[in-house]
Parts: structure tokens; C-alpha cells; sequence
């Protein structure tokens, strides 16, 4: 077998910062925190606020804007973003390709505009040599639309009775690992292992979310402080760490009119994260059989953060690309209803901000906005042959998705390419975590984000912020990562510098402005996306 590591990268969709065990959350998650007792964690990593532009920085080690996906797989051409990954950039897949790796896709693409016809910006074309999964962003997980294998749609698949997709999701990926250590054993392989969970709708197995019943009744605002109170034990945020003061849109738990359908929503959800988790030990327990599991670098964590998008019935019908009807039939009712029992495929709801707001606790906001509850993700990486830091410790260096790339390439010992074809390709805009994973403490570097306007910089002990159309907010991020004191008339002079580093950088690596992107959604006629 290789010396290089087989690599496992585990996304999840739309899990706020604090929903897993090993990261104060209530849901049981053994599998990711046996990675987390096993291997290191990171408190202050980052994505990138939605799923497109979060897995095109992923898979590229570039910003989002760099490599045409800004907002979501639209063609926005010749405006905006095309909505397909560019041919002027890099995948993960195919550097590693390139160095010998086997590579594989189980589930979620949604870096590709056309979803129909094979072309350039499909996985199987972007350097996976074998892909099951679905190419679109959303939907139903007993029913959903664009799965394929390799370039051929297999949604008939999911018409057997009891198929729910994130239990295929894992069981392709198993049988990929399986596969390859017979027929290409002694090569290493690179394995994305891309959940659709906890992303609307709500649906899960029955005994699962029965696991939860009552585990949510107590409501957000007394789980928010009992998250913030493990955060800290637990080391990940420091004991200064304030909890961010109720989202005024957010009722408190005691007004609340829908306690009891409420909850359930909350219970379904977590029962969305618990089924990742079990396929996740699934995967590691065939890695283990294999022999193969302690070298492999394992790394977990979401593309965004918890997602306030209240899923009413003019939205769905705007927005959502539904299936009508259940494999049986019976029809699909779109939308959050109060009283509607959520889980089954025939509703199709999402948990809402009230719960959203649970899920990023300690912090502000949520998807959408790079406020610290947009973007602040889980990073949990596992490879004991590889890694030399303390078993179970914490790590502070702040990075984000273009941080990724480089250090997969960097455990794997392979080079970042300069061109693609005959194309020249930007320098990765990243650095290898490794030295961090190991234990070193390497300093940090500025990391920038923008999407639909929503702009940030973070710079040493400094975070600019500003909500689209809002002035910039200022903060010591490292003690208050729940933004809660803005500094920005204090500090003019930080403001100003950190103002002029964001535009250089927005200007180089292409951002759109907001505006011009408003203007090609109305044009498209589907409406503003949600906020
Ligand atoms: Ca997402």
C-alpha cells in the first residue's frame, strides 16, 4: 500500500457552528467526535456563506469570484457569474489525479449551471474519476432530482421503497472505498464525500428523529445558553465569549405560540445530522476493516452556516425545484405549515431562523451573511499517521476554504500546477493547515469574504464586517467573536486600512457588485434570492 494518505473530505450542508457534540451541540454525533478525540480541531475556520461559492472555493483553493461561481449555478453570463467552474482553475481531483490519487464523489456537485447535459463543468469532467450524486443544490431526499452516475441520471433509483438519500450518499462511498482497494489497492485515493443534510427540507427516518423527542422542548433561548456554557468548557470559544443577544426577530421561547411543532421541527433536524453521522462511521468503520483508516487524513466540516430561510409556500413555489408527488403519489405539501408534522416525504420545510439562530450559537447571523454565523464552520481533521499534535487538542490559527486545497496537496506530497491544459491558472490563494494541525502556531494571514454584498476582512486581532447597504462594523474578533461591540468609531484609522484591503482584494479577485447581481436576478425572473 502507498505511504501517501488516502484523503476523506466530509462535507455537511447548512450546519451551524455549534449543532455537533464535539462542538457543544445536543445532537449525538459519536462518529465526528471520534475524529475530534482522535485528531485536532479548529475554532476559528471558515467558509464561505452558501453552498456554490463555499464548495467552489473548496474544490479550487481560490475565492469564489475567482472561478465564476459568486452567488449560486446560475448563468448569469455575460454580467455576472457564469455559475460553472471556470477553465482557468484547479481541482482537488485533478491535482491529486494527476499525482496517482483515485478520486471519488458521493453526493452533492452544484458547481455546474447546465444539469442536463454532460459539458465541461460536470465532476466527471472537473478530475473525479467516479461520481454518484446529485448536481443541483436542493431537494428532496426520498425523491431527488438530478442523481446520477458518472453522466448518467439514475433518479429511477430512488423510486425503491425505503431509499433516502443520505443513506446512499454513504453506501456509494463505502462501496467506492471497497472497489478501490480491490481493484486499485495500492494506490491512495481521494474520496469527497459531499451530505445534502441538514439542508432543507426536513426529512429523516422516523426512529431517528424519535431519538429527540423532548430534547429540544426547552426552547433556543435556554439551548443557546446551555451551548454557549459546553463551547467553553469544552475549550472551543474562550470564557470571555459573550452569547450574541436574541436575533430581534427571533420570539423568545416563552412567546412562542408553536412550542410543540417547533420542537419537532428542531427534532427532525437533528436527526438529519445524526444519519450523516452514522453513514460518517460507516465509511470510517470500512476504511478500519480495510486496514487503511489510520493512514487516511479524514477532515469534516459545513459550507455554510445554519440557514434562517423560512420556507413559505409562495417561496418554495417561486424558488424550489419540488417534486409534486411522493413515490406513492400522495401529494407533496409545500412549504413550512404550523401543526404539519415535518419528516415525512410528503411535507417540505425547513427549521427557520428561530432554530438557525440555535445553531450558530454563540454567534450572530446566519447563510448569506459573513457575519461570524454565516461563516464559521466545524474543522475536524483525523490521520494519526500524519498528524503530530496532542490527540483531542484545539487549535486557534484563523483560516478558510482556500486554506483547503493547499493542504490536501501538502499531506498528499503533490504540486499545485501552474496551468491547466494550456491555460495559466491563478496561484493558489491559500496555505497547508499542516504546520497548524501539527502543532505549530505559523501566525495568521488576512482572510476576506463577500457575498451578495455582504463583505468582511479579517486581519490579526481585527474583523471588518458590513451587512450589504450598512455602514462597516469594527471588532476584536478574538474576544468577541459574537460581534457585539462595533470599535469602528474608535478605531477610524483601522477601518480605513482594512476598508482599503478589502477593495484591493475585491477588485483583483472579481467581485460583482450586489447591485448588478440584484438586476440579473430580477431579470431572470426568479425573484430576489432569499434572505
Ligand atoms: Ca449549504
Amino acid at each position: 500500500m502507498s505511504d501517501r494518505p488516502d484523503i476523506v473530505l466530509v462535507l455537511a450542508d447548512d450546519m451551524g457552528f455549534s449543532d455537533v457534540g464535539c462542538y457543544g451541540g445536543e445532537i449525538e454525533t459519536p462518529n465526528i467526535d471520534r475524529l475530534a478525540a482522535e485528531g485536532v480541531r479548529l475554532t476559528q475556520f471558515y467558509n464561505t456563506a452558501r453552498c456554490s461559492p463555499s464548495r467552489a472555493s473548496l474544490m479550487t483553493g481560490l475565492h469564489p469570484h475567482q472561478v465564476g461561481v459568486g452567488i449560486l449555478n446560475f448563468d448569469d453570463t455575460p454580467d455576472g457569474y457564469p455559475g460553472d467552474l471556470t477553465a482557468e482553475c484547479v481541482t482537488v481531483p485533478e491535482a491529486l489525479g494527476a499525482a496517482g490519487y483515485a478520486t471519488y464523489l458521493s453526493g452533492k456537485w452544484h458547481l455546474s449551471s447546465d444539469m442536463e447535459t454532460p459539458n465541461p463543468s460536470w465532476p466527471t469532467r472537473r478530475g473525479f474519476d467516479r461520481f454518484f450524486g446529485t448536481l443541483e443544490g436542493a431537494g428532496s431526499f426520498y425523491r431527488p432530482r438530478t442523481l446520477m452516475r458518472d453522466e448518467t441520471n439514475v433518479e429511477h433509483e430512488a423510486e425503491q421503497p425505503g431509499w433516502f438519500y443520505t443513506d446512499a450518499i454513504s453506501d456509494n462511498a463505502v462501496s467506492f472505498i471497497e472497489e478501490h482497494d480491490r481493484d486499485r489497492g495500492e494506490d491512495p485515493f481521494f474520496l469527497y464525500l459531499a451530505y445534502t443534510a441538514p439542508h432543507w427540507p426536513l426529512h429523516a427516518h422516523p426512529e431517528d428523529v424519535a431519538k429527540y423527542a423532548g430534547r429540544f422542548d426547552a426552547g433556543w433561548d435556554t439551548l443557546r445558553e446551555e451551548r454557549l456554557a459546553r463551547l467553553v468548557k469544552e475549550g472551543v470559544v474562550g470564557d470571555e465569549q459573550e452569547l450574541a443577544a436574541r436575533d430581534p426577530r427571533v420570539p423568545a421561547w416563552d412567546d412562542n405560540p408553536e412550542k410543540a411543532w417547533d420542537a419537532r421541527r428542531m427534532e427532525v433536524y437533528a436527526a438529519q445530522v445524526a444519519r450523516m453521522d452514522q453513514g460518517i462511521g460507516r465509511v470510517l468503520d470500512t476504511l478500519e476493516r480495510l486496514g487503511r483508516l489510520d493512514n487516511t487524513l479524514v477532515v469534516f466540516l459545513s459550507d455554510n452556516g445554519g440557514c434562517a430561510e423560512e420556507l413559505d409556500v409562495d417561496f418554495v413555489t417561486a424558488f424550489v425545484p419540488l417534486q409534486d408527488t411522493t413515490r406513492e403519489g400522495e401529494p407533496v405539501v409545500p412549504g413550512n405549515v404550523p401543526g404539519l408534522e415535518p419528516g415525512s416525504e410528503a411535507t417540505y420545510m425547513s427549521y427557520g431562523r428561530s432554530w438557525a439562530h440555535l445553531s450558530n450559537t454563540p454567534f450572530r447571523e446566519y447563510k448569506h451573511w459573513v457575519h461570524e454565523g454565516g461563516i464559521a464552520t466545524p474543522l475536524v481533521a483525523r490521520w494519526p499517521r500524519g498528524l503530530s499534535a496532542e490527540r483531542g487538542s484545539l487549535h486557534r490559527e484563523p483560516f478558510q476554504l482556500t486554506d483547503v486545497l493547499p493542504t490536501l496537496l501538502d499531506a498528499a506530497g503533490a504540486a499545485y500546477p501552474s496551468t491547466r491544459g494550456e491555460v495559466a491558472v491563478p496561484p493558489a490563494e491559500g496555505r497547508s493547515m499542516l504546520p497548524t494541525l501539527n502543532g505549530a502556531h505559523p501566525g495568521s494571514a488576512d482572510l476576506f469574504w463577500e457575498h451578495e454584498g455582504n463583505s468582511a476582512v479579517r486581519s490579526g486581532p481585527w474583523k471588518l464586517v458590513r451587512k450589504h447597504g450598512t455602514p462597516w462594523e469594527l471588532y476584536a474578533i478574538e474576544s468577541d467573536r459574537a460581534e457585539a461591540h462595533d470599535l469602528a468609531a474608535e478605531h477610524p484609522e483601522v477601518v480605513e486600512d482594512l476598508a482599503a484591503r478589502y477593495e484591493t482584494w475585491a477588485q483583483r479577485c472579481g467581485v460583482i457588485p450586489r447591485e448588478v447581481v440584484l438586476d440579473l436576478y430580477a431579470r431572470r425572473g426568479k425573484g430576489l434570492p432569499p434572505e
